[in-house]
């Protein structure tokens, strides 16, 4: 497949781990859509708007024959599917998906902006992203991921806590810069 991407997924309602799951089942059953990585699941306390209940976050890297739109009709498409209703800006939900990066490309519509404008100020996006790709260079200022993550305020990354590992093992440490 000729492109590549990387998906951020947040859940804050329900059972939070079954909608990554399955919102990532689905992405896989797509025959335009190969996951090649998925980070650990963090728990992580809520950004924006902060009464709310904590999330489960974590970023998964995929190729894809998708288009950028295409690939964000199919987020919308399962978010839906998952139930997902829109309350307000930064509310709770049950699944949400943001596509981070497709390719190395800048773009910006009514409808879509990649890189995804406020992913650098967000350490439950940039830790598990850096966990699967910590060569990762951005294409807007070509910024490296470690240069992000160290500019993350502390307190930030005291928010974004290890819930499960890549392989199933629990735990709840906060992660180490
Ligand atoms: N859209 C534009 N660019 C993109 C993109 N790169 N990926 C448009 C996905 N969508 C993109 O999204 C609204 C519209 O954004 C989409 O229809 C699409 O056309 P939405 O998912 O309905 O809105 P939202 O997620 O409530 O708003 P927004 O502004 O995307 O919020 P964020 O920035 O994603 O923040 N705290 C923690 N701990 N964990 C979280 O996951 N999430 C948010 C939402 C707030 N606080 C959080 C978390
Ligand atoms: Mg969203």
């Amino acid at each position: 497949m000729k492109n590549m991407a990387y998906i951020a997924l947040g859940s804050n309602l329900g059972e939070r781990d079954i909608y990554l799951k399955k919102a990532i089942d689905r992405l896989k059953s797509h025959s335009f859509v190969n996951i090649l990585k998925c980070s650990s699941i963090y728990e992580t306390d809520p950004v924006g708007f902060e009464d709310q209940d904590q999330f489960l976050n974590m970023v998964i890297n995929i190729e894809t024959d998708l288009s950028p739109e295409a690939l964000l009709e199919e987020c919308l498409r399962i978010e839906k599917e998952l139930g997902r209703e829109r309350l307000f800006r930064w509310g709770p939900r049950v699944i949400d998906l943001d596509i981070l990066l497709y390719n190395q490309e800048n773009m910006e519509s009514e409808k879509l902006t990649i890189p995804h404008p406020r992913m650098k100020e967000r350490a439950f996006v940039i830790l598990p992203l850096f966990e699967i790709d910590s060569e990762l260079i951005f294409p807007d200022q070509h910024d490296t991921i470690s240069s992000v993550v160290q500019k993350l305020p502390e307190i930030e990354k005291k928010g974004v806590r290890l819930w499960k590992r890549i392989n199933g093992e629990g735990g709840s440490v906060p992660i180490e810069s």
